[in-house]
């Protein structure tokens, strides 16, 4: 199968896992309508696409990490419904749709978010009952919580907004910190959780250095398609980051720089990620990921 059809493949089913796992029963319609108004709106689902390729790549039976991987794109998209608000980035468009807070207001966008990080870990919860609370699973949900958490993806975001008007000040050591933990953890978490549920440890830090690289060349892009990508095929807002006056990769090193920045940091992953996967998909996944326009 040529990559862009495999990679299709994998996004449909993540999508049809995530369509069963949201029809949650017993709640308000009102909540549920708003968290799959988000969740269900597209996106790359790039994070549950690691998860699983990992844990196959090792050797693991990639169903296993499945649901893992929806809880993780679960908390993603939690993320970007709370960053797009008001109080954040103050944004109008994502996913090629208006934000959440835009069709069901603030109040509801907010319980959308904190409705999609408490359902993840309900999902976490069920796949360690399910497998007999078996330590692989249990060992996966410390490192998805701890990497939502303030030692991760949160302690990222207040980086970020105490970073604020500081594009002149900021060090670059703190920019890589910021965007390790604000957008590398998850992305973190996700191929990690596919080699702790493969259960081949072994290669554990081989992951943890992929992913890192990985983290920081996908932010890297970000940045620059803030400044340069095209509205509609982002499905964002393009100019989010100037106009809240962020300090980011290209505000501080320009495009230019940032390119070659994160050409040297997905070379690296891909070195590492054909250690971990010999069929080459995901050196094919990183690749795509460095030139993506969306
Ligand atoms: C708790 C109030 C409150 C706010 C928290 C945690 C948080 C707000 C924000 C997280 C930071 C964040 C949104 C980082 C952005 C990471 C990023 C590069 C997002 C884009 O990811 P893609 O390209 O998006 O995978 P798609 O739409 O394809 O899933």
């Amino acid at each position: 199968m040529l990559f862009q059809e495999e990679l299709k493949f994998k996004q449909n089913l993540v999508e049809a896992r995530i369509k069963d796992l949201i029809e949650i029963k017993d709640s308000p319609v009102s909540i549920i309508d708003a968290m799959k108004y988000s969740l269900l709106a597209g996106g790359k689902r790039i994070r549950p696409i690691l998860a699983q390729v990992i844990c196959t790549a090792l050797g693991g039976n990639s169903n296993e990490a499945l649901n893992l991987g929806c809880a993780i794109e679960m908390i993603h998209t939690y993320s970007l419904i709370h960053d797009d608000l008001p109080a954040m980035d103050n944004d109008s468009l994502r996913r090629g749709k208006p934000t959440n807070h835009i069709v069901y207001g603030e109040a509801m966008a907010i319980l959308a978010g904190d409705g999609l990080l408490n359902y993840a870990f309900e999902v976490v919860f069920h796949e360690c009952i399910n497998s007999g609370f078996e330590s692989k699973f249990i060992t996966a949900g410390e490192i998805i919580s701890t990497a939502s958490g303030v030692t991760g993806m949160i302690g990222g975001q207040v980086i970020d907004l105490e970073n604020e008007n500081e594009i002149e000040t900021i060090k670059i050591s703190d920019l890589y910190k910021m965007h390790r933990k604000k957008t590398g953890a998850l992305i973190e978490a996700a191929c990690l959780t596919g080699c702790v549920i493969s259960g081949n440890i072994k290669y554990y830090n081989t992951v943890k250095e992929y992913s890192q690289n990985l983290g920081i060349a996908f932010q890297i892009i970000d940045d620059i398609l803030d400044y340069t990508g095209d509205e509609k095929k982002l499905g964002k807002n393009v100019g989010s980051d100037e106009a809240n006056n962020k300090a980011t990769f290209v505000s501080i090193l320009g495009i230019e720089k940032s390119k070659k920045l994160a050409e040297e940091y997905s070379f690296t992953a891909k070195k590492l990620a054909e250690e971990i996967d010999k069929d080459g998909f995901l050196v094919e996944l990183t690749e795509y990921l460095l030139h993506r326009d969306s």
